[in-house]
């Protein structure tokens, strides 16, 4: 496929994936959503050595300040559903992608960007960045695993606040809450992106996507997460990594992991 609307740059293992409609402060139209998709469900897949992606949105002022409105209006229930369910899928992708993807958030994350961080494992918020909610300014509600996710993040008291009023919060109170995982001055956002990428990477690789499936089990309907895990775990004693990586405790040296 080729990219229009997504930047992408592999360095040292790493994917920066950069948003790249800064016109419309990044706004996810549907062929960044197909990108998007595309990458998470098969390109992403077929690079080797990769350790982890980064999500940034092109320019200073937005990582992504929504769907794109402009492509919205004129739904009928029908196919805002349809809609919306083709985008949760997407987001899912995300959220269960075998490595870490990490969101450098670098500005406005409104709506749908707000979601798109959220599907994300990691937040790492710019100073500048903004954090909001704003659908029912629109006659909406967040269709891409807002209301959902948001309460998983800072609880359902907040959450409430947040998708009722429409509020933005900064960097540091989306910090405070638990939404961003940490804040760092604007500009840094892609590097600390990557420095937790690195330090991600020097774990075993197994270990790492068995963790991402078994914390996402515990909000997945239907799913007893305490069974994934004890499974998960019977999978992780059954690797190589986990053999050197006793060894090397014993033998008070850095293990080296081979992903098997
Ligand atoms: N879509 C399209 N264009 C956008 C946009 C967006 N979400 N946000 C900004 N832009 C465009 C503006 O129209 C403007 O374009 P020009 O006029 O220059 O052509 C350009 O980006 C710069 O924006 P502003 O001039 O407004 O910049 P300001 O600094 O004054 O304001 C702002 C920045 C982020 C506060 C403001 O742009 C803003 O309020 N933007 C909209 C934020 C927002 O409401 N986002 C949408 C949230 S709702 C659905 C599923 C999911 C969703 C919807 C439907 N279905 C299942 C049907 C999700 C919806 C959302 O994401």
């Amino acid at each position: 496929m080729q990219y229009e609307n997504l930047k992408i740059e592999i360095t040292d293992g790493i994917a920066v994936i950069t948003i790249s409609r800064e016109k419309a402060l990044n706004a996810l139209n549907s062929q960044t959503m197909l990108e998007l998709r595309y990458f998470f469900s098969e390109a992403g897949l077929k690079i080797p050595g990769l350790k982890g992606v980064v999500l940034t949105g092109a320019g200073e002022k937005a990582f992504v300040a929504g769907a794109d409105i402009t492509e919205f209006s004129g739904l009928d229930a029908a196919q805002g559903a349809a809609f919306a369910r083709r985008g949760q899928d997407i987001f899912f992708l995300i959220e269960h992608f075998h490595l870490p993807v990490v969101a450098a958030v670098n500005g406005f994350a409104l709506g749908g960007g707000c979601e798109l961080a959220m599907a994300c494992h990691l937040r790492v918020a710019g100073e500048k960045a903004r954090f909001g909610q704003p659908e029912v300014n629109l006659g909406l509600i967040p269709g891409y695993g807002g209301t959902q996710r948001l309460v998983q993040y800072i609880g359902k008291g907040k959450a409430l606040e947040l998708l009722m009023t429409a509020d933005m919060i900064g960097a540091e109170e989306a910090h405070r809450l638990g939404l961003a995982n940490c804040v760092v001055p604007a500009g840094e956002e892609v590097a600390k992106a990557k420095e937790i990428i690195e330090k991600t990477s020097a774990k075993a690789p197994v270990a790492i996507s068995k963790i991402i499936e078994c914390v996402n089990a515990c909000f997945e309907p239907g799913t007893d997460g305490f069974a994934k895990e004890v499974e998960a775990f019977g999978q992780c004693c059954n690797t190589e990594d986990f053999r050197e990586g006793a060894s090397a405790f014993v033998e008070k040296r850095k293990a080296n992991f081979q992903g098997r």
